[in-house]
């Protein structure tokens, strides 16, 4: 295919040829997701230029102000995946309780979604990204149900990310492996642009916002003192980078090879991140590109979520890296 040029489309639809019992469904959901993330990419590049900059004057659960972009970006997402007859239910991180689809017949999958994540940084016109995971429902038949989004990553049927930077991107698994596709603007098209992306083996980031040192466990401490010395003679240093864009720091990492890592800590207990829709899907990922990622103690894709927005800590990236974070927390944080 690396000569060809493949659509998302194309290449959604090789995918399917895997699965001899599939019915198109799960296909034409990864479709509506890559048109969703057109037509947020579209306002996203005329941020400056439309009136969607700002604030949209409501606050989402968490408490954070929403940002016009962010609203429109959940907004795009529920109304195409809304009357398709392909979901049961969706839950958004804007979104304080999950959204069964009630108004047409539902279907047999559920999407977990962060619309615009990094929204705080639309306004200095820093990369974002939406952020997804699709589950099958559990429950029987009906709209469905907040069981049906509280599933373990290790039972995702897919999850991806776009990234809205110098150029839009989105990045996608169905469990064959990580596959980038650039948006050509011209022609409305996601193309195949990073086959079978991969964790390069030599790490040269690591991503963490050192400003919360001084909350940080003595585990955490540790392995950030031992992350930039010479490593048991693994190699160079490494880079510092965080951009403070979740989907920004994973796919430069992703693509070079790297750590990115939001620990608890004294001032959140739980961590920053979100589980379901952030830290799941990337987990998910970064397991299909051969990387690792952990709470800090087990693997992300083993924990039971239990609730829609609860936080999680997250180290995510090359597993050597990520499995010293576990061994210094496991030694020093009892
Ligand atoms: P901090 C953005 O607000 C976000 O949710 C993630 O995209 C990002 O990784 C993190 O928070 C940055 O948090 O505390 O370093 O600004």
């Amino acid at each position: 295919m690396d000569k060809q040029i493949v659509t998302i489309e194309r290449h959604i639809v090789e995918q399917e040829r895997s699965y001899p019992g599939a019915t198109g469904v799960f296909s034409n959901l990864l479709y509506d997701v890559a048109l969703a993330a057109k037509i947020i990419a579209r306002e996203t590049t005329r941020a400056g230029l439309v009136n969607v900059l700002g604030r949209a004057g409501s606050v989402n659960i968490q408490g954070e102000e929403q940002m016009k972009l962010d609203v429109f970006a959940n907004e795009t997402i529920i109304r195409m995946n809304s009357f398709t007859g392909r979901l049961a239910v969706m839950a958004s991180e804007e979104n304080d309780d999950i959204i069964p689809i009630t108004d047409y017949e539902p279907g047999k999958y559920v999407l977990v979604f962060d619309p615009l994540d990094g929204s705080s940084n639309i306004d200095v016109n820093v990369s974002i990204g939406t952020i997804f995971g699709i589950y099958r429902r559990l429950s029987d038949a009906g709209p469905g149900t907040l069981a049906d989004c509280l599933q373990k990553g290790r039972d995702l049927v897919a999850a991806g990310y776009v990234i809205y930077g110098s150029s839009t991107m989105m990045v996608y698994t169905t469990g064959q492996g990580v596959h980038g596709f650039t948006l050509d603007p011209s022609l409305g098209e996601f193309l195949l642009s990073h086959p079978d992306i991969r964790v390069p083996s030599k790490p040269l980031y690591y991503s963490v916002n050192q400003g919360n040192e001084p909350y940080w466990s003595e585990g955490v401490r540790r392995f950030t003192h031992w992350l930039l010395g010479p490593r048991d003679g693994d190699g160079k240093p490494l880079s510092g980078r965080y951009i403070g864009s979740l989907v920004a720091d994973f796919h430069r990492n992703l693509l070079r090879g790297g750590i990115f890592y939001y620990p608890a800590d004294s001032k959140r207990p739980s961590g920053k991140l979100r589980l379901l829709y952030e830290a799941i899907p990337l987990a998910f990922i970064a397991e299909q590109a051969g990387g690792y990622a952990s709470d800090g103690r087990r693997n992300i894709l083993d924990i039971q979520p239990e609730t829609l927005h609860q936080r999680t800590p997250l180290f995510i990236g090359n597993r050597d890296l990520v499995e010293k974070a576990e061994e210094f927390i496991a030694q020093y944080d009892k």
